[in-house]
């Protein structure tokens, strides 16, 4: 019902805007009013703070379904629930989810979270932004890029190196409209056009002492949010993955060359049989690893064998099946092109391709390569 609900929505009010959001890169604030109130925010969060309280099989299904549409739709909803709502529920204190949780769940207010610096990326360990301990509070000073929807944003949960604790990694929820805080637009991406990305800039952002998320210190505390945003990706892309196959398969039968369908020809049925095992292989995948999530047998270097895998194979699917469309294969009248330039995001962000295969790396053999 969770997926059907998902799908009903995604194909019935995202498809329809989708082409002209990403040719003009525009954000629709209202998706997320829209996706508040179908519950599909913070879909795990339980009942108490006013979200649906279901599984990360279902948290999965619903960005299969938002991302065979876009990238960047899935993207919106995923850092709102996992980078933003779960480290308020998780770390954050009883008033801190009483105040936030209800209103990032209807999708009154909008979620960012900082975690990249323009130079810490892939090693957040290298992050420059520090918290100064004040009287009754802290004063924040750095600044954070590549950030999903923080120009539009109310709540950003922010990790800074705190003086006050020894220069651990502490995380920060700030409001919108604080002193010293801005989050200005980049302008000009080729991917994700749908999905508005920001800076969070602190000049000395002054915050009270219950802005602190007291339940977690140390970088453990943005990797419990990923573990959960990258299992989602998993899902996301094997929706954004089918929609090319789909496209694909439907042109080749619908063109003719050569006298017959392209469809009829055996290079083009052998790529849709290689799509289509992929496909199948990596949601199968997917789905194991959102069981053993809900099962509490989740370990971390699972989400990085399927946040890995099933980008990279999403990504050779859409470049496959923009390929399979010939010279239409770069129009906007066709979703392959769009769903390939976003698929170069996905598999960039939460960790690179690259440094998955080394967090992997790492558990097999015991070495760190970073
Ligand atoms: P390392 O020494 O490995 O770990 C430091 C501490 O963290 C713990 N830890 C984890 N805990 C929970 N889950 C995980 N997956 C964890 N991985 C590590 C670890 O046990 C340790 O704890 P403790 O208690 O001993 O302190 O840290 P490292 O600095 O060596 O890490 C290396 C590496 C490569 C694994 C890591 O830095 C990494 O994953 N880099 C990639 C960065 C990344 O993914 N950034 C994402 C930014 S957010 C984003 O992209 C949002 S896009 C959203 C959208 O629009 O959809
Ligand atoms: P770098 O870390 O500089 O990597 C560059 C290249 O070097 C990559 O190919 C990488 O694999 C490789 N590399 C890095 N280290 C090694 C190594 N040790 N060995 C071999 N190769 C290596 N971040 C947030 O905090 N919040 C967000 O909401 C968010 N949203 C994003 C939205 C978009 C549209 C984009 C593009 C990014 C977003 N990010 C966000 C940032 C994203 O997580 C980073 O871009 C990503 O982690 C990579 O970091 P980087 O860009 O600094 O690349």
């Amino acid at each position: 019902m969770i997926r059907d609900t998902a799908r009903a929505y995604a194909q019935e009010k995202l498809q329809p805007r989708v082409r002209e959001a990403f040719a003009d890169e525009h954000t629709d604030r209202a998706i997320f009013d829209e996706l508040g109130a179908l519950g599909l925010l913070g879909i795990t969060v339980p009942e108490e703070y006013g979200c649906a309280g279901a599984s990360y099989v279902a948290y999965g299904l619903v960005a299969r379904e938002v991302e065979r549409v876009d990238s960047g739709y899935r993207s919106m909803m995923s850092v709102q629930s996992s980078l933003v709502m779960y480290p308020i529920l998780a770390y954050g204190s009883e008033a801190q989810r009483q105040k936030y949780l209800p209103k990032l769940g209807s999708g009154e207010w909008v979620g960012c979270f900082g975690l990249t610096e323009p130079d810490a990326g892939s090693d957040p360990g290298g992050m420059r932004t520090r918290a100064e301990k004040i009287d009754g509070g802290y004063r924040l000073i750095g600044s954070k890029t590549w950030i999903s929807n923080s120009p539009i944003a109310d709540v950003f949960v922010v990790w800074a190196k705190s003086e006050a604790h020894g220069g651990e990694i502490r995380g920060f929820v700030l409001d919108k409209g604080m002193k010293g805080l801005t989050a200005p637009k980049i302008k000009g991406k080729l991917s994700l056009r749908a999905s508005i990305t920001g800076e969070i800039v602190m000049d000395g952002v002054e915050v009270p002492e219950d802005a602190l998320l007291p339940d977690v210190s140390g970088l453990k505390g943005p990797f419990g949010c990923l573990n959960r945003a990258r299992y989602g990706i998993s899902w996301g892309v094997i929706g954004a993955a089918e929609a090319c196959f789909h496209a694909a398969r439907q042109y080749t039968l619908d063109r003719k060359q050569f006298g017959r369908p392209l469809a009829a020809t055996q290079l083009v049925q052998k790529k849709l049989a290689d799509m289509e095992t992929e496909i199948t292989l990596g949601l199968t995948a997917a789905l194991r690893v959102g069981r053993l999530f809900d099962a509490g047998k989740l370990a971390p270097e699972m989400v990085s064998l399927v946040k890995r895998n099933n980008c990279g194979k999403a990504l050779d699917i859409a470049r496959a099946a923009r390929d399979m469309h010939g010279g239409n294969g770069i129009s906007d009248e066709y979703p392959v092109m769009r769903h390939m330039l976003n698929l170069e995001t996905v598999n960039t962000y939460e960790g690179t391709h690259d440094v998955h295969a080394l967090i992997l790396g790492r558990a097999i053999t015991g070495l760190a390569a970073f």
